[in-house]
């Protein structure tokens, strides 16, 4: 199954701990990673009294289930540090969500694919974009449009993984 996810950091030095969790996705089971994008600079979404983060999104084609994916991203979530707070969008060091799984749409109470906020976020889709320019959602919307549609509110490259 090709997958995408989506990494955020904004603590801790967060081009290494986008780059040290790229290293670690490349060593779980019955997976490769194809594809990585830049690694981008992005404003806080959500409260602003946080530093920037920065964001970058990876391919990887997998043999994993959904749900064996998230306990392996929350397993590296955990080891980089990840503290879960109740404030909702606050500070973090480590953040992987899986954008996307295969062509399907997964509802339930673990995972929601696509992920919820992708559509409207300049920091999955210009990644995104950079690394599957002619991906097709599920429902059959084309990544372009959502790219078009989309502000890039100050989205910048930075690096690369
Ligand atoms: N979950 C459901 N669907 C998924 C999925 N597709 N991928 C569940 C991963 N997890 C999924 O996640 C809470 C629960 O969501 C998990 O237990 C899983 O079962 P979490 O990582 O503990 O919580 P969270 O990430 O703090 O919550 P939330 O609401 O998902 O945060 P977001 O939406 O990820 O936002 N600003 C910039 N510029 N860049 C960012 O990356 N990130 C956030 C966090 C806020 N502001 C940001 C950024
Ligand atoms: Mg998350």
């Amino acid at each position: 199954m090709i997958s995408y996810i989506g990494i955020g950091s904004n603590q801790a030095d967060p081009l290494s701990q986008a780059r040290l969790a790229v290293k670690t996705l490349q060593q779980l089971p019955r997976t490769t990673v194809l594809k990585c994008s830049s690694l981008y600079s992005s404003t806080p979404m959500g409260p602003q009294d946080q530093p920037d983060y920065v964001n970058a999104v990876a391919e990887l084609d997998t043999q994993l289930s959904a749900l064996e994916l998230l306990d392996e991203l929350q397993k590296i979530e955990l080891a980089q540090g990840r503290v879960r707070k109740e404030n909702r969008w606050g500070p973090r060091t480590l953040d992987l969500d899986i954008i996307l799984y295969d062509n399907q749409n997964i509802a339930n109470e673990r995972l929601t694919i696509p992920h919820y906020g992708m559509r409207q976020r300049e920091f999955v889709l210009y990644p995104l974009q950079e690394i599957a320019p002619d991906l097709v959602l599920p429902d059959m919307t084309h990544l372009s449009q959502l790219t078009r549609l989309c502000d890039k509110n100050g989205l910048t490259i930075i690096g690369q993984l």
